[in-house]
């Protein structure tokens, strides 16, 4: 009998454009060899299907701010990206203009009854900056978005892009800020049309194997491997945190909870653990803490790359 995750993904229905999504990966990658290294960054929430003409999913929580944010950062050090997202979440450099914020920024202007639009010259120079950044991404072509939206989406994603990956070994980092569902429904036990509201539905979800062991092991053995681990009680975190990084062996968990988590996290490694925070200030300014902690991992990287070498 095959280990768990194998026959997990063997009963796993491929999605319709991974074929697409492998060939732009392989071009982007060997693009990429000449960047400073290459980072697989997950980001957003994945969806259980309870149907497969799907109605209603179980959803995991994750506005994509981690993700989009960190992949900026990972860029501006000269690093090649693979934003791999939830549709629909927060993406790298577009996250600044979401909503209503962007029509906000704009102006209406009539003149001989025609109507125009200009930018409002106070967001200008913020807008620039942003811009300038995105255009250098696109035009160095350091940056590739391919998305998923269920949980079987994301995990044959990620077993392709780490493959793409391989061959970068210990230049590629590989850092999994999705929150992906522990839960889904097995295909054979899925509901064909939309559950009818008759009587209480009966719908048993099983475990996901956990896919970090594969990872870390067989797919990107060489690679700098970081996972995030999300809680809600602060008395389980850090404990959580490190079992599983005894478990996976991989370079460190990034440990934060729900409702601190854009000020505080604790990274934990095999030797330690420490805080990245932001002050009270520095959040009302509008700082990032993904900023802090990209440079904290490219300086660890580095060292990486240094002692293995
Ligand atoms: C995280 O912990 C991320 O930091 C957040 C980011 C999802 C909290 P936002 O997108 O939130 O900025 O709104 N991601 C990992 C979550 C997760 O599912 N981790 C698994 C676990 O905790 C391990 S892979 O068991």
């Amino acid at each position: 009998m095959g280990s768990n995750w194998e026959e997990f993904y063997a009963n796993l229905p491929k999605p319709k454009d991974l074929d697409h999504s492998i060939k732009l990966l392989e071009k982007f990658s060997e693009r990429a060899h000449n960047a400073k290294g290459i980072v697989l960054v997950t980001s957003g929430g994945t969806t259980v299907p309870l149907e497969y003409n799907t109605v209603r999913f179980v959803d995991n929580f994750s506005a994509g701010t981690r993700g989009s944010v960190s992949a900026e950062y990972f860029l501006e050090q000269g690093y090649a990206v693979v934003f791999m997202y939830r549709l629909k979440t927060l993406e790298p450099y577009s996250r600044h203009f979401t909503g209503q914020k962007f029509l906000d920024m704009l102006e209406l202007k009539e003149a001989d009854g025609k109507n125009s639009v200009a930018m409002l010259p106070e967001y200008s120079d913020r807008i620039a900056e942003v811009l300038v950044k995105y255009k250098q991404a696109l035009k160095q072509e350091k940056l590739l978005q391919i998305t998923f939206t269920t949980v079987a989406e994301y995990l044959w994603l990620l077993r392709a892009v780490c493959q793409a990956l391989a061959s970068f070994e210990r230049r590629a980092i590989i850092y999994l800020a999705a929150a992906v569902s522990d839960f889904y429904v097995p295909p054979h036990e899925m509901s064909v049309h939309k559950i009818q509201s008759s009587g209480p539905p009966n719908i048993s979800l099983q475990l996901v194997p956990k896919i970090l062991k594969p990872l870390v092991s067989l797919w990107v053995p060489k690679a700098f491997v970081i996972s995030f681990k999300l809680e809600t009680d602060e008395n389980l975190l850090i404990k959580k945190a490190r079992d599983s990084l005894n478990n996976y062996n991989h370079n460190l968990v990034i440990a934060n909870m729900l409702q601190t988590r854009k000020q505080r996290v604790v990274m934990v490694t095999k030797e330690k653990n420490y805080e990245i925070f932001l002050t009270d200030e520095q959040l009302e300014k509008g700082e990032e803490i993904e900023k802090y902690i990209i440079d904290d991992l490219v300086d660890r990287h580095s060292q990486f790359l240094k002692i293995q070498s």
